[in-house]
Order: structure tokens, then C-alpha cells, then sequence
């Protein structure tokens, strides 16, 4: 029986590379986000392309109730999750502490660690009751740096990284795999929505060749098709033309 695979953020970016090649690798799948029409569009393609099962389930990750309502809507046999990909999160605004928007950090907060929290928190007991399945955060260089102008962005992906660890550690006695990816630049919807600005990509990506989704989705293939006693604890991969968070080589 094939694998089921739960991505969090699939309608766009790594979420969405990432059920493409999973599917393309026979998992069935779960895809969440809260772009109903993009989850549709996204699981029949891969139904007809690839032959698996998926499943969309639209719902904000911000919202705790909405979050464990969409997650108990699924029959039984599908709340079995193999892997759970914590990904969907965002960066909104690039401003100094000083000028930052309380909105934009509460929105940063309460997606990149509230929600993966509480996606975890509904799947993780279920896999530690099977005692198997393997988890993957979604972290950033952003979370093992400081840079300007990104504060809230970068204690978010640093309380990813810490949540990580811990729940390594947790879950370690049930064997369940944890591990995260931690990327520099990618170029997917992250800095239209960060920057509010449709153009964005144009201007951040100008002069390197930055990251695509699919190197991310390759990654996370990479680790999930490990044997069972390999875990791969952390990736950290940037575009050859970055060096650290800041530092990239533009021609
Ligand atoms: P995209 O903007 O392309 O994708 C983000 C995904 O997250 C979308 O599917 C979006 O779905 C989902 N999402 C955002 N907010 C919510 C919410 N409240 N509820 C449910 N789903 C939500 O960006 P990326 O693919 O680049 O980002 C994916 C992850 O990778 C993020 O965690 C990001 O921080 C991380 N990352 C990105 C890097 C980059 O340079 N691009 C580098 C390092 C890490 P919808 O809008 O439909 O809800
Ligand atoms: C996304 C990469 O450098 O914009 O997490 O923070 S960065």
C-alpha cells in the first residue's frame, strides 16, 4: 500500500513541488492551504498524472479549531500519516524592529510556529502510537541567522529549528523521524508575499541563480526514501552564489 504523505502549503512553492514529486514517487497525499480553487487544481493533476490518492483539505493553519476540524474530517484509514511535512509559512514585511507591523508579526507567529504546532500536535500521537512515520520542518537560513529588517521572521524560523530539536528528542523513544531542510533563497511566491509586491521576484532574484522549489522537493525525497535506521537530522542548502543570509554573489 502506498505511503501517505501529509504537506502542509501545497498550493504554491515547495509544498506544491514537493506533492508533485512525492506523488511522482507513489505517496499517497494530503494538501492543505487556504487557496480552495489551487488545492483542486493541484490534486486532480496529480490523481490523473500519477495514479495516487490525494486528498486537499483547505483550512487556515493559524486557526487551531479550523485546523483539528479539517484534520478529523478525514475517513479513518487516512489519518494514518507515513510523513507529515510541516511547511506552510511565510515572511511578511522586511523592516527594522522599530517600524515593524504588529499584524505582520502576529501573522509570522501564528503560521510559522503556532500552526505547525498545532498540525503536529494532532499527527504526532498518532504516530507514536503506530510508533513509526517521519517528520520535516520547513526551517530557514533565517533560523540559523539574524539579518536586518527581519527580526520576527528570523525568531520564527529560530523557534522552528529549537522545536525541531525538541521534538527529536520527544519523539525519538517511538522512532519517529524528525528532521527539518533549511533553505536560503528559493524562488517561489515567498518574496511576492513577504515584499506585498507582485514584481517582488524580479528584484530579490536579480543577478544569481536562487534556489527552485524543486531542489527543495528533491531534498525532501532524498530524505524520506532513506532506510529506516537513517534520519537526517538538518539540510542546510542555499544557492551556490550564497554564502549566509546576506551574502550573495550578484553578477
Ligand atoms: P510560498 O508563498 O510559495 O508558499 C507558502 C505556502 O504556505 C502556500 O501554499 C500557502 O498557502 C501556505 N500558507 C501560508 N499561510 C498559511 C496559512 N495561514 N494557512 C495555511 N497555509 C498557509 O512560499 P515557499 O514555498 O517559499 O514557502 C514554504 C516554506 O518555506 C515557508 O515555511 C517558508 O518560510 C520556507 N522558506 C522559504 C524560503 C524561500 O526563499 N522561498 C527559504 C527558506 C524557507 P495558501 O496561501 O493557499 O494558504
Ligand atoms: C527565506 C530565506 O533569507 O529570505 O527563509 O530569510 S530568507
Amino acid at each position: 500500500m502506498n505511503k501517505i504523505a501529509f504537506i502542509t502549503g501545497a498550493t504554491s512553492g515547495i509544498g506544491k513541488a514537493s506533492a508533485e514529486i512525492l506523488a511522482k514517487n507513489k505517496f499517497n497525499l494530503i494538501i492543505t492551504g487556504r487557496r480552495d480553487d489551487r488545492l483542486g487544481v493541484v490534486a486532480s493533476k496529480l490523481i490523473d498524472k500519477y495514479g495516487i490518492d490525494c486528498f486537499p483539505l483547505c483550512f487556515d493553519i493559524r486557526n487551531q479549531k479550523e485546523t483539528e476540524e479539517a484534520f478529523f474530517s478525514l475517513p479513518k484509514v487516512w489519518q494514518q500519516i507515513d510523513v507529515l511535512i510541516n511547511n506552510a509559512g511565510l515572511a511578511a514585511g522586511l523592516e527594522p524592529i522599530q517600524q515593524g507591523d504588529l499584524n505582520d508579526w502576529e501573522q509570522m507567529i501564528d503560521t510559522n510556529i503556532k500552526g505547525l504546532l498545532y498540525i503536529t500536535r494532532i499527527i504526532s500521537p498518532l504516530m507514536a502510537e503506530r510508533k513509526s512515520g517521519q517528520i520535516i520542518n520547513i526551517g530557514s537560513i533565517a533560523g540559523k541567522e539574524a539579518y536586518a529588517n527581519g527580526a520576527v521572521y528570523c525568531a520564527t524560523k529560530h523557534a522552528v529549528d529549537a522545536i525541531t530539536k525538541g521534538m527529536r528528542i520527544d519523539l525519538n523513544p517511538f522512532g519517529i523521524r524528525v528532521g527539518s531542510i533549511c533553505p536560503g533563497a528559493v524562488e517561489t511566491e515567498f518574496s511576492i508575499v513577504r515584499l506585498k509586491d507582485a514584481d517582488a521576484n524580479k528584484k530579490v532574484y536579480a543577478g544569481f541563480t536562487p534556489l527552485n522549489a524543486e531542489d527543495i522537493a528533491e531534498t525532501i525525497l532524498f530524505m524520506v526514501s532513506r532506510p529506516a535506521h537513517v534520519n537526517i537530522g538538518d539540510v542546510l542548502i542555499l544557492p551556490t552564489a550564497q554564502a549566509s543570509a546576506t551574502i550573495i554573489s550578484r553578477k
